[in-house]
């Protein structure tokens, strides 16, 4: 008889998340947005998905999308399984989504052997946490953790539309967004499986690795603002070029980062107005995105970051302002989960390969209320955030099978 864990079916994890990818408003790569027609199709096919896993299915107050699969001890803490559902611009079809059809795969693998562990389980499907609609991250999984604040409801997208607008659109009323919060006296834990993003475990010809913790982040957004003009006649002396300010600066950025261990910083967006070729950059807005596993030196890098970008707009004579969109500390995974992991991989003669995540993911927001583990697949070159992320089908069917071995672990 074969074991339970090679009853996981790594085939039909992968038929799944190539059904999902089809939800995406680009042709390259995937881009689907949360409270979208894009996100609403693929929350149906995964609420279709965990009733034939045998899970009941609920939508919460922001639109998670939550399968429940009852423990013979139904009042017993819930173990909760999740990732998110929403992506990047032009992503890859796994960062996220591996996490939710894996969840969805172990439990249907339970459900189709007739086995009940005595605690309940639950697969989250997050709403939102690339926050590349509204850019405030992690909005699924906070609103879990009953962090999500009234203000966050207000953040605008590039049409000016709220999130709590967006929430209507799609038959919820924000006005309900704190019922989304569990009680944490009813909560096992979390665990999320999730492509590593990194080159770590191919490095290491390992299919997966633990998580020992999360980065912390800075993130701002900024605006440079100088003077537009004549691109023929103003002589270069004479101008206050946003632009090359800002040019200036995101070397200055780069310089300091480069003094840091494990810390990186980055500049990923950038518009500049007005925007014409024969017109001299007037306003430059940008993001700047600063992480590391150690908050000090992340902190003493930002200070240092602001200082200088501050000092170059005064000798260029430009205005230049930061605003805070989002700071989490680094957070450390549960050591009772990563013994959990590490024994499971052990007892499958692999390497029990630790790794910091330098990538966020919603456990940050949900270690707020009750411990945390993840499980990382090794990923194609490392590339995530990218068209031609890859994970292959054998290395998903194996992080699925360790997931359903740690579940049993935890939950029996
Ligand atoms: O940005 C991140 O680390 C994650 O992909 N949201
Ligand atoms: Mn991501
Ligand atoms: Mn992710």
């Amino acid at each position: 008889m074969q074991a339970l864990r090679q009853r996981v079916k790594a085939d039909r994890i992968a038929q799944r998340i190539e059904e999902l990818a089809k939800c995406s408003t680009t042709e390259r790569g995937v881009t689907r947005l949360s409270f979208t027609k894009e996100s609403e199709t693929a929350n149906g096919l995964v609420a279709g998905w965990m009733r034939e896993a045998g899970m009941s299915v609920r939508r919460d107050e922001l639109n998670n999308i939550i399968g429940r699969y009852e423990g013979n001890q139904p009042d017993a803490p819930a173990l909760l399984i999740g990732s998110h559902l929403d992506s990047v611009i032009e992503a890859g079809k796994y960062d996220g989504i591996l996490g939710v059809i894996a969840g969805i795969e172990v439990v249907q693998t339970l459900f189709e052997n007739g086995i009940r562990p005595k605690h309940p389980i639950e697969v989250i499907g997050f709403c939102d946490e690339e926050g590349t609609r509204f850019h405030t991250t992690l909005l699924g999984s906070r609103a879990i953790a009953g962090d999500l604040q009234e203000e966050d409801l207000q953040a605008k997208d590039a049409a000016g539309i709220t999130l709590a607008e967006a929430m209507k659109e799609i038959g919820l009323d924000p006005a309900n967004y704190r019922l989304a919060a569990r009680d944490p006296k009813t909560l096992l834990g979390y665990l999320e499986l999730h492509i590593e993003q990194g080159p770590v475990l191919e490095q290491m010809n390992q299919a997966c690795g633990v998580v020992s913790g999360i980065a912390g982040q800075s993130r701002y957004q900024f605006r440079v603002e100088g003077l537009a003009g004549h691109a023929g006649t103003v002589p270069v002396p004479m101008r206050k070029d946003a632009l090359v300010g800002t040019a200036e600066m995101i070397q200055a950025i780069e310089r300091i980062a480069l003094q840091y261990e494990n810390l990186v910083a980055t500049v990923g967006k950038l518009s500049v107005s007005p925007g014409a070729s024969n017109v001299i950059p007037g306003l430059v807005e940008g993001t700047l995105d600063i992480r590391s596993i150690n908050n000090e030196t992340r902190l003493a890098a930002l200070n240092r970051i602001l200082e200088e970008c501050k000092s170059i707009c005064e000798r260029r004579g430009l205005a230049c302002e930061f605003s805070k969109v989002m700071e989490s500390p680094a957070v450390p995974c549960s050591s009772r989960f990563i013994e959990a992991i590490s024994s499971v991989l052990e007892e499958r003669n692999m390497k029990s390969v630790q790794i910091v995540s330098g990538a966020g993911h919603d456990a940050m927001a949900v270690a707020g209320i009750t411990e945390i583990g993840m499980i990382f697949v090794r990923c194609k070159d490392g590339l995530s955030h990218h068209p031609d992320e890859f994970a292959t089908t054998e290395d998903m069917g194996m992080g699925a099978s360790v997931l359903l071995d740690v579940v049993l672990k935890l939950t029996s």
